[in-house]
């Protein structure tokens, strides 16, 4: 309904262009389109002047003189870097260099997993690209930049009114010699089920052409069958195509010996012949304990042959001893978040890395003066965003037992508040490791993680332990994604899903256990694209705007509508997106290169009878008023 009002609104009927074109196609526009996206910015900041940002209604406030941080100076024109080994020599060059390496390789993860663990992934476009100069220019030996991919995708749209591909786009542009990097859910794109493999394909290709250089493919469940499709996409666009185990379980623990050192080294085998340039091993939950680094690396280093890149995070807070356990064991990459996006949940710090191995055989030989400099600017952006941290108090060894991953944690917290259990979190805990050894004890990373923790919170909220939910002469009702899960929707883990749960969940009905892209039909791509330009009314349909669409339809349209209404929002400073503007404040908004939007808000008027609020503005110099429904 929202979208249909939308479709009916004057201000959606009288404009055709899409941010990408006019944001890239400067004087093409007669002045008054132009007005029109300042009076949609206006409106906005009108709109949450007057009622506030959903989103950060009762959640913390930030102190009244944050602002943006300034970024550090830059040091000297970029450097060249690994981008341009792999323009000018390829991949497979670029795997072989990183085997040759003494030094311990670093990719940055603050743009993605940093904020995507700590902050609900809420960091905004204008926060990176601002900084990502300063990357390009002081820190030319960082491997890579993770920024892109994950939960990213999706609440660029959802929540943050930003187009995901313009923030690759402007990254890409900002950072000329550094490899960007992201992370790919194999078939499950950038979203949380299988996708037909056209879907894919398509989805990689296009990533490759607006500018990843690393793609790190993983799957929920370890299937390496279900990666071949986005790895040989990744290859055919000759980009990196780092193959990734993903680690749960403890090798050492005779307990686990399901997934002990044989099944890695098997795996890591089969994504060598799969294709990979580059293993990555990804202990997303911070599993990996040092002992274990030690003898996982070695054998994966021996057996498979392929350089190594680990990530972890420092939910237990030993992810620092793994690290350089690992850094021992000779893998040649590790990622790390900025200091002030690391820890916790997030990624070890980076800049204690770097310290810990300077004057050893594998100094990084990054300069920690840049690193620290780009760590300020990282600690003033994180405080414009308060509302979203999750106040984790204290490292925690509880993940050894529960085993969910770093972005999921908070994640299922505030659900669990939300359904008023928080009182009963370690219960979740418990639940979630009981959930976990019902389906067979599989890997738990995005999506089955969420199966997993669906289930925890139902048994938690309905008081159901694992041999109620067992037993065969009780009736319960199971989510939503257990029922999909078990039908076979999102692969098979090692073995097979137990077959009681799967009768006791399924019934008499006979699960898939082949690879769902297989039944899945191709996407005809140019008819979704008319039929998507039909329900923009005529707005052009590019080719990243297609893949958004393809892996979220209701997220893309709705993203759409609002972007008709508010404009390019993405421009507005963090403060003013989240809380409005303060009477008697200034901003600036640079909504095309070289055109800036200086704004002042003068005051909020009074509502009148029909309940619309009357904003006062200074635009350039000009007085302007907004109208806004008061819904306070
Ligand atoms: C979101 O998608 O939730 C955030 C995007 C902005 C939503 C706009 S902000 C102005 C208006 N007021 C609301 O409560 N929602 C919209
Ligand atoms: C994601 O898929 O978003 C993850 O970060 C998994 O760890
Ligand atoms: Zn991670």
């Amino acid at each position: 309904a929202f979208v249909e009002n939308l479709l009916k609104h004057p201000t959606f009927l009288n404009d055709t262009y899409t941010t990408k074109f006019i944001d890239t196609t400067p004087g093409l526009f007669n002045f008054k389109k132009r007005r029109d996206r300042a009076t949609k910015i206006l409106t906005y900041i009108a709109d949450i002047t007057v009622n506030g940002h959903p989103e950060t209604a009762g959640r913390p406030k930030p102190a009244a003189e944050v602002r943006a941080p300034k970024p550090p100076a830059l040091r000297a024109a970029p450097a060249a870097g690994t981008r341009n080994l792999l323009e000018e020599k390829g991949p497979q060059a670029v795997a072989d260099w990183m085997a040759a390496q003494k030094k311990l390789l670093l990719t940055d993860t603050t743009m993605r997993d940093g904020h995507q663990s700590l902050l609900a992934t809420r960091m905004r476009s204008i926060d990176m690209i601002k900084v990502a100069p300063a990357y390009a220019a002081n820190l030319p030996e960082l491997f890579s930049v993770e920024c892109w991919g994950g939960a990213t995708f999706d609440v660029a749209y959802r929540f943050l009114q930003e187009c995901p591909w313009q923030r690759l786009r402007d990254l890409r542009k900002a950072m000329p010699n550094l490899m960007t990097q992201m992370l790919l859910r194999a078939s499950n794109g950038v979203g949380y089920t299988n996708y037909p493999d056209n879907v894919v394909q398509e989805f990689v290709r296009q990533a490759a052409k607006t500018g990843i250089d690393v793609f790190r493919v993983f799957d929920s469940l370890n299937w390496v069958e279900n990666m071949r499709v986005a790895m040989d996409a990744v290859v055919e666009n000759n980009k990196i195509c780092e193959g990734t185990i993903c680690y749960t379980g403890d090798i050492l623990n005779p307990d686990r010996a399901k997934y002990d050192l044989k099944y890695y080294v098997a795996m890591g085998k089969e994504l060598k012949a799969a294709g990979a340039h580059v293993l990555g091993l990804k202990d997303m939950a911070g599993l990996l304990k040092p002992a274990s680094a030690r003898v996982l690396f070695t054998a994966l280093k021996d057996e498979v042959g392929l350089p190594i890149h680990f990530h972890t995070h420092d939910t237990s807070g030993i992810a620092g001893a793994t690290i350089l356990a690992a850094a021992d064991a000779g893998v040649s990459a590790v990622d790390a978040a900025m200091d002030a996006f690391s820890g916790g949940t997030s990624q070890p710090c980076l800049g204690s890395i770097v310290e810990a191995l300077a004057h050893t055989e594998r100094d990084t030989g990054l300069d920690i003066g840049a690193i620290r400099q780009i760590s300020n600017y990282w600690e003033g952006v994180r405080h414009q965003y308060a509302a979203f941290e999750s106040g984790l108090e204290a490292p925690a060894s509880e993940v050894y037992l529960h085993e969910m991953p770093g972005g999921q944690f908070t994640n299922l917290k505030a659900q669990a508040r939300s359904l008023g259990l928080e009182e009963r979190w370690h219960e979740v805990a418990q639940a979630y490791a009981d959930a976990n050894r019902m389906f067979g004890d599989i890997v738990k990373v995005t999506p089955s993680s969420k199966v997993v923790g669906d289930m925890a919170l139902m048994m938690v909220a309905q008081n159901l332990t694992r041999e109620q939910v067992e037993d065969a002469t009780t009736d319960v009702a199971f989510p939503d994604s257990v029922v999909d899960m078990m039908r076979g929707n999102l692969g098979q883990p090692p073995g097979g899903f137990p077959e009681s749960i799967i009768r006791k969940v399924l019934k008499d009905e006979k699960p898939n256990t082949e690879r769902p892209g297989k039944h899945l039909k191709p996407v005809d791509l140019e008819a979704t694209r008319a039929s998507v330009t039909k329900e923009l009314l005529g707005f052009a349909v590019d080719d990243e705007d297609l893949n958004g669409y393809l892996m979220y339809p209701k997220v893309f349209l709705d993203y759409m509508g609002r972007h008709r209404l508010y404009g390019p929002v993405r421009t507005l400073p963090t403060r003013t997106f989240f809380y409005g503007m303060q009477p008697g404040e200034e901003i600036s908004a640079e909504i095309d290169p070289g055109k800036t939007l200086e704004i002042r808000l003068q005051a909020v008027g009074e509502t009148n009878e029909e309940g619309e609020a009357k904003v006062f503005f200074e635009l350039n110099g000009q007085p302007r008023v907004i109208r806004v429904p008061n819904r306070a």
